[in-house]
């Protein structure tokens, strides 16, 4: 047996709880009270650039999990495999135009919002203040504002993402949405989304692992 995969019954996520995939993850998990044993891997810690890592995982990044001998990376895969188990009918809508319409959301946190948020993010949080590049942050700034005004007129006629309850579909907008609010950058007022970034941070799930000061 490959000897980081351990325990094959508890469902086992590799990732360090500081990374945003890692919370999505986290935070899914504890909105449906499934239980889990988490290592620590990625940057200070490794792990997840050793040739036993990259036999399951290729990519060598985080989150990965192995849940009875199976072994699934990428965050949103992940999400969504979790909630189809352990969450059909809530965090997963048992409607498929309702789970297209959260996949939607996923989607376009990852083929959209996460290109502008990564630089500002690397930029201001993990780049020393003489070597950032101020004019990359500023020009992604202003291109991810005008993405997220298009949530912010979604949210004026919806509570959530994918209409009246919350979802799978809300998870990747509002881990990006705690640097957004957070960051020390210019934001223009968008009350929608505001109000539905407070109710995400009104989460229990979300407190305990999404919440935290950004490092
Ligand atoms: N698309 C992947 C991206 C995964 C990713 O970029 N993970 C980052 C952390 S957020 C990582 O592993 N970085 C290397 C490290 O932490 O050492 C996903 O959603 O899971």
């Amino acid at each position: 047996m490959n000897p980081l995969q351990g325990d094959r019954n508890m469902l086992k996520i590799w990732g360090r709880t500081n990374s945003i995939n890692v919370q999505k993850v986290l935070w899914s998990c504890a909105e449906m009270n499934v239980k889990y044993e988490r290592v620590d891997a990625g940057m200070q810690f490794g792990v997840n650039n050793t040739p036993e890592y990259k036999a399951m995982n290729p990519n060598g990044l985080v989150p990965m999990i192995d849940d009875d001998g199976f072994i699934l990376w990428e965050s949103h895969a992940i999400v969504r495999y979790l909630a189809r188990k352990h969450g059909l009918g809530s965090l997963c809508p048992s409607d498929p135009r309702a789970a297209a319409d959260a996949d939607r959301w996923m989607e376009w946190y990852s083929t959209t919002l996460w290109n502008h948020m990564k630089p500002i993010f690397w930029n201001l949080i993990r780049t020393a203040p003489e070597k950032r590049n101020m004019a990359d942050v500023e020009d992604n700034r202003q291109k991810l504002a005008a993405y997220l005004a298009m949530a912010d007129a979604h949210l004026e006629k919806n509570p959530y993402l994918a209409g009246k309850v919350f979802t799978m579909g809300d998870i990747p907008l509002a881990v990006l949405c705690h640097r957004w609010f957070n960051l020390p950058i210019e934001r223009p007022a968008m009350q929608n989304l505001e109000r539905w970034f407070k109710a995400m941070g009104e989460r229990a799930a979300f407190k305990l692992h999404c919440a935290a000061a950004l490092t």
